[in-house]
């Protein structure tokens, strides 16, 4: 680490964020590389693994998700994982090197009762492995909230996925407010908020920077950003669009990290689809976390075994617990 910290603003405009994502892009990956090496180690490589503890049948019709049970992908629905069987995944997570574990649930929101008990005590046995935990389990109230920052919650992630005008053409079971809403109860639960989004539906540039304004907002900061590009599921209503550029990703990275000096920048969803090069790229314009494991939520991931040769060629030094 060197220099001065980078000033983590709040008040960032449009057109300021579109310039900047529009630089050349050597110039871009300039500013937010020296942003990076400010705040943040120059190899340092986060891993984090993913399990879904709740798989499909949601309610919600977001157009991405091929767990919407509005949509026709191949996706089933699930019962909820049992506690032994989360607890065995997040020591599986970590004597892969893994530090930290996200469950995810296809809700539209948490309910009161057996359910987020089963909920709660999954956080616990994660703490008690010593793995940052996070979740992801749709909208939460403040006692919610408050009942999972009790049982150790480090993080909620919850993203804004686009911007507030696009995102009316994405989802209609909820609204962009919705969302916000659930990063105050986050927020004020004091749990750190994991927000992000996710690039490739159809949106233009000004809607992805739109989209990093409304969480700069956020105070503070969101603890990380992760940055997905859309995995196009097979029944899905997104499925037919064309891939994301892998520069279009870069670009995005580093506009995060610009904006968020302080944060993880997680490079998300979509690295199967990405050459070990494009994600050493994204990785050295800002992001500093992957998602580690096989398979996201019902999408594949590159093995561990891909990253682990990813992390050596590149001398990528991976967090330890
Ligand atoms: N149901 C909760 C919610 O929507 O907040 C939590 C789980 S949901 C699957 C978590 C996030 O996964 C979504 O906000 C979205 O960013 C991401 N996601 C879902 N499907 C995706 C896809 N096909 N490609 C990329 N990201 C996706
Ligand atoms: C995030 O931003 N991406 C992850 C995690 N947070 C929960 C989810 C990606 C899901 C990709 C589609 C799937 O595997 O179902
Ligand atoms: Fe449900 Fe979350 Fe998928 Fe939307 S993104 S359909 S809320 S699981």
């Amino acid at each position: 680490m060197n220099a001065v910290q980078p000033e983590a603003r709040h008040d960032w405009r449009l057109d300021e964020v579109v310039a900047l994502h529009d630089l050349p892009l050597f110039e871009l990956i300039d500013r937010s590389r020296e942003v990076h090496l400010a705040a943040h180690g120059p190899s340092e490589l986060q891993l984090c693994t993913l399990l879904s503890v709740k798989t499909g049948g949601c309610p919600e019709d977001c157009g991405y998700c091929p767990q919407s049970s509005h949509h026709k992908s191949d996706v089933p629905a699930e019962r909820m994982l049992d506690l032994e069987a989360v607890i065995d995944s997040a020591r599986r997570a970590r004597a892969a090197g893994a530090t930290r574990f996200c469950m995810g649930a296809a809700w539209r929101e948490v309910k009161e009762g057996p359910a987020f008990d089963r909920m709660l005590d999954m956080v616990r046995g994660v703490k008690g492995l010593g793995l940052e935990a996070c979740c992801t389990l749709g909208m939460l109230d403040d006692d919610q909230a408050r009942r999972l920052k009790d049982a150790g919650l480090d993080a909620y992630n919850h993203n804004l996925d686009t911007s507030r005008d696009a995102y009316r053409s994405i989802v209609s079971t909820r609204t962009f407010d919705d969302r916000l809403n659930t990063l105050g109860a986050v927020q004020r639960a004091g749990i750190r908020v994991c927000s992000g989004g996710i690039i490739g539906m159809g949106e233009t540039v000004a809607d992805r920077c739109a989209m990093l304004i409304e969480l700069v907002r956020l105070t503070p900061h969101p603890e990380s950003v992760p940055i997905n590009a859309l995995v196009r599921v097979p029944g899905t209503p997104l499925e037919a669009l064309p891939p994301v550029d892998p520069l279009e990703l870069v670009r995005m990275v580093a506009v995060a990290r610009i904006l968020f000096p302080l944060a993880r920048v997680r490079l998300s969803a979509g690295r199967t689809e990405l050459s070990r090069e494009a994600q050493l790229m994204a990785l050295y314009a800002g992001a500093n976390s992957i998602f580690y494991g096989e398979k996201l939520l019902t999408t594949p991931n590159p093995g561990e075994d891909r990253d682990a040769e990813m992390i050596r060629v590149a001398g990528l030094v991976p967090l330890t617990a």
